[in-house]
């Protein structure tokens, strides 16, 4: 099922062929702003590519940056890009002018398009970018806005020929363990995604409305609130801003039966659900960061919803462990995604025995291959894709997650890993959030270190240092509770939402 014929642009898969089989005047991509049905976008995504093709000097295989929120022209730059044969560089609304000048640059980018309102940071981010010739805006109204380009162009356009594995896609990962890497990924990568998590794990259908946070530019985004849905010929719901706050409004007035986010936007949901009805929903994905087991219980114990864990990675572009919702254990990550293959191997790469820790490994139709990246040897070692994720895997093949394999702290000599204490942690009510890391220490040479936020109605100070100390020996083995209890704010997060544990390790040796 994954195989796909030598030639094939992923972007007919995706939008022409449903209108050619004469279903373009259903709905696709609905915003507060406007809904396209797939006909309407089309129509957009092909006078784009006439821009591009007639007035912007565009060649097949050239570089495109996109710079903007989750919003309909955003998605139509995205098709328009990989139905003419180019390539895809999609970026953070969030970035600061250096931070885009970096993707611009690695990538030498030629053509970029951008949301006007966020004009400031790609101005500078310009000055920055050597191979940049045309940067285009919309939403200005401006003369030379793309609305305008677009205004007089055909709405007739012939897709590129794209081999299936011609690249389309440069995916740059969040940076958590350094500089930023691009990842490639090619037309037939995008259909297996959807043809092995999405078909098989996920069984959604075409009268399913998805809807999700995570930014178009992180494959999680890209994969479950706009591929997914359009390689079934559902429909879709885009918000620029997507708190736990707008996503309620929103799965509320849309109906929306598809939820992709992350497991703290789902624990942040379940504090405000009062006056939202959100029955419609039967599928709900967690993803991004591992799902503690605290807030799948409560989420079940509040919507009947099991939420569908699964752990992806830029590089392999998207989720390739996860359960179906029978088979679901939770706790644990899953089994691989139809088409991948798995398996927890020790430091000389040598697969280790059920109920043994060690690094995850994977193979199969996606893989990494970074763009012009030293780092490549580390990541894809004998075929298989080493991820920085510490697992095991039981008797019937179940993966369950452990840590980052440089979260884990060894205190005393013994290996604790950070996420299973924030699991416990969370688990007591007066934790809204929280990360754990190692702090040094002279005794013990790591001591486990807890930031946490509080939820509404607890005050920090010693007494509840000390209840959350006993939560947790109550919980786990006590040798793992968290010696030090800092209360913060709010944790440093990457803006694909992850924790980021260097930052809060930085803090701790402070
Ligand atoms: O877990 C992740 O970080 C991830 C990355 C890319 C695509 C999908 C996912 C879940």
């Amino acid at each position: 099922e994954l195989n796909y014929p030598d030639r094939v642009n992923c972007a007919v898969e995706f939008l022409d062929r449903w209108v050619a089989e004469g279903r373009g005047e259903e709905a696709c991509l609905i915003s507060p702003h406007e809904t396209l049905t797939y006909r309407q976008l089309q129509e957009r995504v092909n006078r784009i590519c006439n821009v591009l093709v007639n007035k912007l000097g565009f060649v097949t295989g050239n570089r495109v940056l996109l710079r903007s929120a989750n919003n309909p022209m955003m998605v139509a730059l995205y098709l328009a890009v990989l139905k003419a044969g180019g390539v895809v560089v999609a970026t953070m609304p969030l970035l600061r002018a250096k931070e885009i000048a970096y993707p611009l640059n690695k990538a030498k980018v030629t053509l970029a398009f951008c949301d006007h309102r966020l004009s400031d940071e790609m101005e500078r981010a310009r000055t920055l970018a050597a191979d940049l010739k045309h940067l285009v805006y919309w939403g200005s109204g401006a003369p030379d806005s793309l609305e305008s380009l677009i205004a007089d162009a055909s709405p007739e356009f012939q897709a590129a020929d794209t081999a299936a594995d011609d690249v389309c896609l440069i995916g740059f990962t969040s940076g958590t363990t350094g500089e930023p890497k691009g990842t490639m990924h090619f037309h037939r990568d995008m259909l297996a995604i959807c043809d092995g998590y999405a078909r098989n794990v996920l069984r959604a259908q075409a009268s399913d409305r998805f809807i999700g946070s995570p930014p178009l530019a992180f494959t999680f985004g890209l994969g479950g609130i706009v591929l997914f849905p359009m390689r079934i010929g559902a429909s879709t719901v885009l918000l620029e801003k997507a708190g736990p706050d707008e996503l309620l409004d929103a799965i509320t007035e849309h109906k929306a039966t598809v939820c992709f986010t992350a497991p703290t936007a789902y624990r942040a949901m379940l504090g405000k659900l009062e006056g939202h009805d959100i029955s419609s929903l039967r599928k709900c994905v967690s993803a991004g960061e591992p799902l503690p087991k605290a807030t799948f219980d409560a989420w079940f114990e509040t919507t009947g919803i099991k939420l569908m864990d699964g752990i992806g990675a830029t590089e392999m572009l998207h989720i390739f462990i996860a359960a179906t919702e029978d088979e679901i254990r939770p706790g644990s990550t899953g089994k691989p995604v139809p088409g991948y293959e798995a398996q927890v191997i020790d430091l000389d790469g040598r697969p280790v025995p059920p109920g043994t820790i060690g690094r995850l490994a994977v193979r199969g139709p996606t893989g990494c291959r970074y763009l012009a990246d030293e780092r490549q040897r580390n990541y894809v070692r004998d075929g298989w894709n080493v991820t920085g994720d510490t697992y095991v895997m039981d008797e019937d093949g179940y993966f369950w997650y452990q840590a980052r394999s440089d979260d884990m702290i060894v205190s005393s000599g013994y290996n604790i890993a950070g996420p299973e204490v924030e699991a416990a942690l969370l688990t007591h009510p007066a934790v809204a959030e929280c990360g754990v890391v190692g702090a040094p220490d002279n005794g013990r040479g790591m001591i486990v270190k807890a930031y946490v936020v509080l939820s509404e109605g607890y005050e920090p100070g010693p007494d509840l240092t000390k209840l959350l100390q006993e939560h947790v020996k109550a919980e786990i083995a006590p040798y793992k509770y968290p010696r030090a209890i800092e209360y913060v704010e709010a944790l440093p997060r990457t803006q694909t939402g992850k924790l980021q544990r260097f930052a809060l390790r930085r803090f701790a040796e402070e």
